[in-house]
């Protein structure tokens, strides 16, 4: 079933590039300049437009929000199903990620989600240990997820640009561990990046996506 899709994604074909929600340089010195200039203009770019070529002659799926499109990723056409998974999950999860962040995050979750945390994880301590073994752990390319599946809390990571949406999960905090999310500034160092990375969660947006998702 298609979740009710967030603000971000609710648009269908044309797929638009989302705005932004802040400076290129605002979350540094976690998250560099460049590197955010580039995963934002070239990289979600790219999937937004192979996205919509992908969809270029096909008018129903043109109706379609990008979540719609992956929760029906099996009914997609053969000819263009590997590129909707691709760039449409491409488009989908920096969506996501982008207002994921923000200056000044990190910290702790407070309220509900602090406590369903506590409560599915024992701490945020362990979730935070555990979240970033999966995002270590995850083999070449991918993101490592906090979702809500089956109406419970659930670390795991997915390959490449798969959504959690696809197996009819909904992702609550995502992080990015495709080389073209640290290397210009981590290189091969992933664990730093990671380690970085915390410093800047925006977790008003978590708690947002949570309820969201418990809709
Ligand atoms: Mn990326």
């Amino acid at each position: 079933m298609a979740q009710s899709p967030a603000p971000q994604t609710a648009q269908v074909y044309p797929h638009q590039l989302p705005p932004l929600p802040y400076a290129y340089d605002a979350l540094e010195p976690y998250i560099d300049k460049m590197t955010m200039e580039i995963h934002y203009t070239k990289h979600h770019g790219g999937y937004v437009n192979n996205l919509n070529k992908a969809l270029e002659n096909y008018a129903d799926l043109q109706k379609l929000t990008v979540t719609e499109l992956l929760a029906k990723i099996h009914q997609v056409p053969e000819a263009i199903r590997t590129a909707v998974r691709n760039h449409g999950g491409g488009h989908l999860n920096h969506s996501l990620f982008w207002k994921l962040m923000k200056k000044g995050g990190g910290g702790e979750p407070k309220g509900e989600l602090a406590e369903a945390i506590g409560k599915a994880f024992h701490s945020f301590g362990d979730f935070r240990e555990k979240f970033t073994a999966c995002a270590l752990g995850r083999f070449g390319s991918g993101w490592a997820w906090l979702m809500l599946k089956n109406g419970q809390l659930v670390i795991d990571s997915t390959a490449n640009q798969d959504s959690p949406v696809m197996e009819g999960a909904q992702p609550i905090l995502g992080l990015d561990v495709w080389e073209h999310a640290y290397y210009l500034k981590y290189q091969n160092r992933r664990n730093e990046y990671i380690e970085s990375w915390w410093h800047v969660v925006n977790w008003d947006q978590v708690a947002e996506n949570y309820q969201e998702a418990r809709k």
